[in-house]
């Protein structure tokens, strides 16, 4: 009986040997093949400290993306001098410091989109999530957007190298002729509640004092007044994205529910997310909600303050 069990075991360990064997070989012919980018890890390094974080998701931060040497380099062109109230059509060209053009190849697709473009006026008062597309050239992308007021608009350019595969922000600004908002950036009420498209807008970190270098539980609920379905749907691949600016303008963080599951369909008349951040500066914040109802992108902004 035993040396019937080690017959078998010595078939199954052969079995096991040439399963392994197989998998071994595709494994490296797997990582053989082209990814198709040209771009290598040391292609998003820069000598030197003071370099960006690279993002944890798990942990989202605050990133302070002027103040840090970013590992690429980030310009825009407009085709035509951008004014308040007009669509502004512009090219970005987006390579790394060595000055080789970072083209779709070269990145991974993260929330529906190679690069997502966080564009805010001076006043916070005006922001917008818009998605560049690959122009003829290699490392240039055209996007296009309606600046509200005039000012030095900033532009954080948030996407992820196939490379590295983690998330790498840029940043640049714009200048748009106009008008500039008569409201000075951080001297909006603060208030957790926000009204826009008609729905009401509440956002409830966990712990009423939000602090510097704390992470803060916050919860997204969004009604309609009277009572009501709200027909939330999913966009870029999550329910709600949460933006935040400091008044300075010095970074930036995007954050997602917790909530990752989009088969798992919210409260229909009361839909709830719960998020996690962590700012590490104490100082007046915005907070941009930006949800998609019935089709309709809509954006909230919280203004709020973070304690020491
Ligand atoms: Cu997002």
């Amino acid at each position: 009986m035993s040396a019937t069990g080690l017959r078998l075991g010595a078939a199954e360990w052969r079995r096991i040997a040439v399963i392994t064997g197989v998998a071994v070989a595709l494994f490296v012919t797997v990582r053989e093949l082209p990814t198709g980018t040209n771009l290598s890890h040391m292609d998003f390094r820069v000598q030197g400290g003071n370099v960006i974080e690279f993002c944890d998701p798990a942990n989202p931060q605050f990133l302070p993306v002027v103040a840090v040497r970013s590992p690429v380099t980030l310009a825009v062109a407009p085709d035509a001098p951008a004014r308040a109230g007009a669509d502004c059509t512009a090219t970005l060209v987006l390579t790394t410091f060595s000055g080789k053009p970072i083209a779709p190849e070269d990145l991974i697709v993260v929330q529906t989109k190679p690069i997502h473009l966080l564009i805010v006026d001076p006043s916070l008062d005006d922001y917008q999530h818009v998605h560049p597309v690959p122009a003829h050239a290699a490392g240039q992308w055209r996007f296009s957007f309606r600046p509200r007021f005039g000012g030095a608009y900033r532009i954080f350019a948030d996407f992820t190298p196939v490379a590295t595969s983690r998330g790498l922000y840029a940043e640049t600004e714009l200048a748009v002729a106009g008008a500039p908002n008569a409201v000075v950036a951080g001297t909006q009420p603060a208030a957790w509640r926000a009204t826009a498209h008609g729905y009401d807008f509440r956002l409830r970190p966990g712990s009423l004092l939000v602090r510097a270098n704390v992470p803060s539980d916050l919860r997204l609920v969004v009604t309609k007044p009277g009572g009501g379905a709200v027909p939330i749907e999913p966009i870029m691949g999550a329910f709600a994205h949460l933006v935040a600016f400091d008044t300075s303008r010095s970074g930036f963080a995007h954050i997602h529910p917790n909530e990752t599951d989009l088969a798992q369909l919210p409260d229909r008349t009361a839909p709830a997310f719960t998020f996690k951040v962590t700012i590490p500066a104490a100082g007046r914040y915005v907070i941009w909600s930006q949800v998609n109802l019935g089709g309709t992108e809509t954006y909230a902004p919280f203004w709020f303050d973070v304690a020491p």
